[in-house]
């Protein structure tokens, strides 16, 4: 094995002996380590440009902006194919796949072996959370795809500073990943908790690669949260300041491609001029208590894997202003010309031809989707206008509410709050969402997705659950917990609420609520705002319309609590016994309505 001039600055025998290990399996030519330089980034590109694995945008319209076409077999997350590797089944409990770790460390083993003849190991060094924290862990990914490496560059704080912050020690996940050859019946992405390392093999794609994501922030960083007592969730976190720049900090967890990272860059409509959201994160929170006994919210995150389709001027301005430079576009259309990207939802008229996101010819005429509909665009926090000043703080910022939000064509209304904390986790464990093109499978069917975190929690969820009922112990300034629906949909199948920016609606009263500052009207199932409670106001909306949004019809709800039954005892023992108390408790109500 030849050595690229490519070493190290680290003294860290633990890494350089893991490295060596991994390398030995492999067998790649060489071994890059990475220091996220800006020299490091352009020959990177340059080289990835040579290969045909980006292709160069025009670099006057969109300097920095490269496009990735993956393979057509691997265009989403594969959650059959992602795996919890603890030592009993139990551990992973029922809603995750699990593995047994010797069986799978061989299994993949073999796999690996090899793995990597002809090519480059890059070694990316990278850090999740800012620099200084002591929520901030470090992870290395060993990667054989250019690719993979510079979106790292991009989605975590990658390079020396992580080397550093390392130091001499062994805390750092171990991160393996090959794109082999791409090959479904050969991809699999498991997780050693125990271990703190994930081995990704046969895919190239968004979640099952860029290991600091799903993989580190959320399965492993789950696993550790429950452990040293915070919570890793699937949340973005944003800053509301009011005209007169009081600030409230939110979190909120929507199911994949449900809207997280425009509620987190969402810019408020005409009415609520003065007002301003600020974007923290877009799609993972860390959070732990603060030693003033509230919830602290860090983003390990530097960047955004957003999806494509759907963003314009109209719906996300800043997500636009964010990607104009430094932005990698994977699996969107191209424009005839090569220089420009496009996708189904983006400004101006539909383009007469394009190229699609396999790479074949495209007309305004086909019946066939021109950018994948999980097309995405890999972006720099720091292109964001609305990038909150606190991403880089070590302490995070304070939370006062939590959010959480399905895609929901009936019985969930526009929003509702929780009576108190315990029945707020009761309304996040039995979120149900209609499955979207985020993960491979069906889109459309409504599933128990709790607290979005189905694909992404490291353990037991029923463990999970109960996690987050004990963080009330430590939480004297609990956030306020609250339910949203921007998805209900009319007889005719459309939204009946516009969304996006008008969503400031909502957040408004739930930034209300949580400041004990506007009342609300007590249903069976939560609080509700009363009628007038919403700022409605220069929105073209019928009342009508405002009532199919916002209503909470009873009988809907029976059918929801009695279908909740079944996904609940799967956890048998496991799962808290006040959660499914208060299944009980709001169906009993409901039936004493005799309806
Ligand atoms: P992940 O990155 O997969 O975790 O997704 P996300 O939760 O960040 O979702 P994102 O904000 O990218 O939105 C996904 C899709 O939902 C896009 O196609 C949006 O256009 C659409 N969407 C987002 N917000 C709204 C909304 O308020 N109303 C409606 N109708 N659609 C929305
Ligand atoms: C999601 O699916 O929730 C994403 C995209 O944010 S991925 O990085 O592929 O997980
Ligand atoms: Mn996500």
């Amino acid at each position: 094995m030849s050595h690229s001039s490519s070493e190290p600055s680290t003294r860290n025998e633990h890494l350089a002996q893991w490295v060596k290990e991994m390398a030995a399996l492999c067998k790649p030519d060489n071994v890059v380590w990475l220091d996220g330089s800006e020299e490091e980034r352009k020959r990177l590109t340059e080289q990835a440009v040579a290969e045909g694995i980006l292709l160069e945008l025009d670099q006057k319209k969109l300097p920095g902006c490269y496009y990735h076409r993956s393979n057509a077999n691997d265009v989403a997350r594969v959650e059959h194919l992602t795996f919890i590797c603890t030592p009993t089944k139990d551990e992973a409990g029922p809603t995750n796949n699990w593995m047994d770790p010797k069986e799978a460390y061989q299994k993949l083993g073999g796999m690996f072996d090899g793995a990597m003849k002809g090519r480059t190991m890059y070694v990316v060094p990278y850090m999740m959370g800012p620099s200084g924290s002591a929520m901030t862990k470090v992870g290395i990914e060993l990667t054989d795809s250019i690719y993979v490496a510079l979106n790292m560059r991009i989605m975590t704080r990658m390079g020396q500073a992580a080397l550093d912050m390392l130091g001499t020690t062994n805390d750092f996940n171990r991160g393996l990943h090959s794109t082999l050859d791409v090959n479904p019946d050969r991809r699999f992405i498991c997780h050693f908790p125990q271990d703190n390392t994930i081995w990704s093999i046969g895919s190239g794609y968004g979640g099952n690669v860029l290991l600091g994501k799903k993989c580190l922030a959320l399965r492993i960083g789950s696993y550790l949260g429950r452990q040293e007592g915070w919570l890793a969730e699937h949340m973005l976190i944003l800053g509301v300041e009011s005209p007169e720049g009081e600030m409230t900090y939110v979190a909120a967890a929507f199911p994949s491609a449900c809207g997280k990272t425009n509620f987190a860059m969402m810019i408020p409509p005409k009415r609520f001029a003065g007002w301003k959201i600020w974007t923290v994160g877009d799609d993972i929170a860390w959070m732990r208590v603060g030693a003033d006994g509230r919830l602290w919210a860090i983003n390990p995150e530097n960047g955004y894997f957003g999806v494509a389709p759907g963003t314009s001027m109209k719906s996300n301005p800043n997500a636009m202003q964010t990607i104009l430079k430094d932005t990698i576009f994977t699996n969107t259309a191209l424009t005839a010309d090569k220089g420009d990207v496009w996708w189904e939802g983006k400004d101006g008229p539909v383009p007469a031809e394009l190229i699609d996101w396999k790479g074949q010819p495209w007309t305004s005429k086909s019946t066939e989707k021109a950018a994948h509909p999980n097309s995405r665009f890999t972006a720099p926090a720091r292109n964001n206008p609305a990038l909150s000043r606190y991403v880089d703080d070590p302490n995070g910022v304070p939370i006062s509410a939590i959010i959480f939000g399905g895609r929901r064509a009936t019985t969930v209304p526009l929003v509702l709050q929780s009576f108190n904390w315990g029945h707020g986790i009761y309304m996040g464990a039995t979120l149900g969402s209609e499955t979207t093109a985020a993960a491979t499978g069906k889109v459309g069917v409504v599933r128990r997705d709790p607290m979005a975190m189905l694909p992404f929690c490291g353990y037991n969820m029923g463990d999970y659950f109960q996690h987050w009922l004990r963080m009330q112990h430590k939480l004297e300034l609990p956030p306020k917990i609250f339910m949203v629906n921007w998805f209900r949909q009319d007889e005719a199948g459309k939204f009946v609420w516009p969304g996006f920016g008008e969503n400031m609606r909502v957040l408004k009263w739930i930034v209300d609520r949580a400041r004990g500052r506007t009342g609300a009207l007590e249903s069976v199932v939560g609080w509700v705002p009363r009628s007038g409670d919403l700022d409605l106001s220069g929105l073209d909306i019928s009342t009508e319309q405002v009532e199919k949004a916002t209503g909470v019809d009873y009988r809907q709800w029976k059918t929801e609590l009695e279908s909740q039954k079944e996904f609940f005892a799967q956890f048998g023992e496991r799962l808290p016994k006040s959660l499914n108390l208060w299944r009980e408790l709001l169906l009993a109500r409901l039936n004493g309505l005799g309806l």
